[in-house]
């Protein structure tokens, strides 16, 4: 297949698309028939702090990044059921995917996305002041009910944040792959090659990796941390306590 048909691209429908029960409308937008893109790996997850963390890390220390954890975590719009905190995560793929669904997605502010894109997605959003503990205007959370990656580097970045290898059907993966032959524990922030008692199994030998996460866990690579590569490999793996 021609590359530029595999480009693919992160989507998240986030808690607010899911409490108003969008969901439907926002797949029915990005379908096949209105945007020529298809699946290529869907998974509903449970986002830890350190994967929120992760996902926005581009925003730490700004503001409103706290507020913006809590709100991608559904700790916002589901503050009394922690059990149904998640969002759904797709890979889309196909010529010029990235864009094509940040048109769909339109402007990241939805009172911008009203005024000038109606019809979009975001313009559904709100914007929610952020203020400190005193009361005082710290800035604006934006509830913009989707999340589409902006570029090909930041789409490569997203999809192997939020997806193992294995979720993604052998024939659509785009990024390389290795089979490890090592355990990797994981614990208080430190990587283990042995069980270290309270420790957690991030991978497994014969377990199929990113390979650049493979670099990472054997210390040949510092392109993205070892939280980063923990953050996704605990997926859904341990109850969430905060
Ligand atoms: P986008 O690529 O459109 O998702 O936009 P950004 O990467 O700039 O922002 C990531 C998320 O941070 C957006 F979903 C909205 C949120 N955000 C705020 O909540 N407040 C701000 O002042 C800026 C961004």
């Amino acid at each position: 297949m021609n590359p530029e048909n595999r480009e693919q691209t992160l989507v998240l429908i986030k808690p607010d698309a899911l409490k108003n029960s969008l969901t439907g409308y926002v797949l029915s937008q990005l379908s096949e028939f209105h945007t020529g893109l298809r699946f290529a790996a869907a998974k509903i997850v449970c986002v830890s702090r350190m994967l929120a963390e992760e996902h926005y890390a581009e925003h730490q220390g700004k503001p409103f990044f706290f507020s913006l954890l809590d709100y991608i975590r559904g700790a916002v719009h589901y503050p009394d059921a922690p059990g149904r905190r998640r969002v759904i995560a797709f890979v889309y793929q196909g010529q010029n995917a990235i864009q094509k669904v940040r048109d769909i997605a339109g402007p990241t502010n939805p009172h911008a996305a009203r005024d000038n894109k109606p019809g979009c997605v975001r313009a559904l959003g709100t914007i929610v002041p952020v203020k400190d503990a005193a009361g005082n205007a710290l800035g604006d959370r934006m509830d913009n009910l989707i999340h589409a990656s902006a570029s090909v580097p930041e789409a490569e970045r997203e999809i192997k944040l939020w997806f193992r290898p294995v979720d993604i059907p052998p024939m659509m993966r785009l990024y390389p792959t290795e089979v490890s032959g090592e355990h990797y524990y994981f614990k208080d922030n430190q990587l283990y090659t042995a069980y270290e008692p309270g420790s957690t199994c991030l991978v497994a030998p014969g377990e199929i990796v990113w390979k650049s996460d493979f670099d990472v866990l054997r210390g040949l690579s510092t392109a993205c941390s070892i939280q980063a590569v923990a953050a996704k490999y605990l997926i859904n793996g341990m109850p969430e306590t905060d």
